[in-house]
């Protein structure tokens, strides 16, 4: 394993409590676009994820990689009901930064390599995220109350 083991900050995770006026605010804010809209039952989200540059800065862009530089994200998530993990985490501590997702380049040999420091993994294997990513939790409480996330992305960059 090649340390370190966090390539580079993948995107930072927002809970809100209607996605579509969070994108709104988004937009109308910074004048990001929406790179991809998806639900993900596993996850119990509805999703959004706004490219930020640098491939994904430029005007027209939407996110998709330049010159195999994946951009930053701002993921914004909407509970599919209030017993998912983002609807919970609202219930208790309202709307705001709820993770950090960062790239890894092998997220079954980073699994390992953190789960032999003693980190709790809420993952043991990855599952299915945005736009194809392989990606797995790591337990808030372990890591000085972030909640933290892998993501190897589908094209690796
Ligand atoms: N960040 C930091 N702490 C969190 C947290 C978060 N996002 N969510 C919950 N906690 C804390 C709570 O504050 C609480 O702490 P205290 O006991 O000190 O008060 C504790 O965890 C338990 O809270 P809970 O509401 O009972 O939540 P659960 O234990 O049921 O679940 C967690 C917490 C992190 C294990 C669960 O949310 C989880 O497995 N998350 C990973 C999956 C996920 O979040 N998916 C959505 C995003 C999908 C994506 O990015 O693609
Ligand atoms: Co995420």
């Amino acid at each position: 394993m090649v340390l370190p083991l966090l390539t580079r900050l993948d995107h930072v995770g927002i809970a809100c409590r209607d996605l579509d006026r969070a994108v709104a605010l988004y937009q109308a804010t910074f004048g990001l676009e929406v790179a991809s809209l998806e639900v993900n039952e596993e996850q119990g989200v509805r999703e959004a994820m706004l490219a930020v540059g640098p491939a994904g800065a430029g005007p027209g862009s939407l996110g998709v990689f330049v010159a195999g530089v994946r951009p930053g994200y701002v993921q914004l998530l909407e509970p599919l009901s209030p017993d998912t993990p983002v609807g919970k985490f609202i219930a208790r501590r309202g709307e705001g930064i709820h993770h950090v997702g960062y790239g890894v380049a092998d997220i079954k040999e980073a699994l390992a390599t953190v789960a032999g420091t003693g980190i709790r993994l809420l993952d043991e294997r990855p599952r299915h995220g945005s736009m194809g990513a392989s990606i797995a939790f790591l337990h808030p409480a372990d890591l000085g109350g972030v909640l933290t996330e892998l993501v190897e992305p589908l094209t690796s960059a």
